[in-house]
């Protein structure tokens, strides 16, 4: 058995939770907060069989989309250390996922 855990944009969990609710998928949902851009995100948790992996996989790749994303955070050095804050565009994945090997997985 494998923990699949999925980081995705809030825009996407609603039609990816169906998903996977339509084909038997167990999940927790976390709300989270990326370092990067300090906002917020969600994290699956989804236990599944080590054969279903693939398959949980190609619903998250499906549902999750790339999408553009500017920030403010950085800035220039000006002489006189004056920091100028300019924006950065940058591309914020459709989900990062990390599996998991599950020693045990027992339900009370
Ligand atoms: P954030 O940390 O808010 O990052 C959002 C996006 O900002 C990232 O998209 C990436 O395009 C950019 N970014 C992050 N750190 C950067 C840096 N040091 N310099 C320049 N650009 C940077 P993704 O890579 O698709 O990540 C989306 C979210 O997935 C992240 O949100 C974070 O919550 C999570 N994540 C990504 N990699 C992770 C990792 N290795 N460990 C834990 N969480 C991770």
């Amino acid at each position: 058995m494998k923990l699949i855990i999925a980081i995705v944009q809030d825009q996407d969990l609603h039609l990816l939770q169906e998903d996977l609710m339509n084909n038997d998928y167990r999940m927790t949902k976390l709300a989270s907060t990326g370092g990067f851009l300090k906002s917020g995100n969600s994290t699956l948790l989804i236990g599944v069989d080590d054969r279903k992996v693939d398959e949980c996989l190609k619903i998250i790749e499906e549902n999750c989309k790339s999408r553009e994303a500017t920030t403010s955070m950085m800035s220039v050095t000006m002489p006189g250390d004056a920091y100028i804050p300019y924006p950065m565009e940058i591309i914020v994945g459709g989900a990062t996922v990390f599996i998991v090997d599950i020693e045990e997985y027992i339900r009370y």
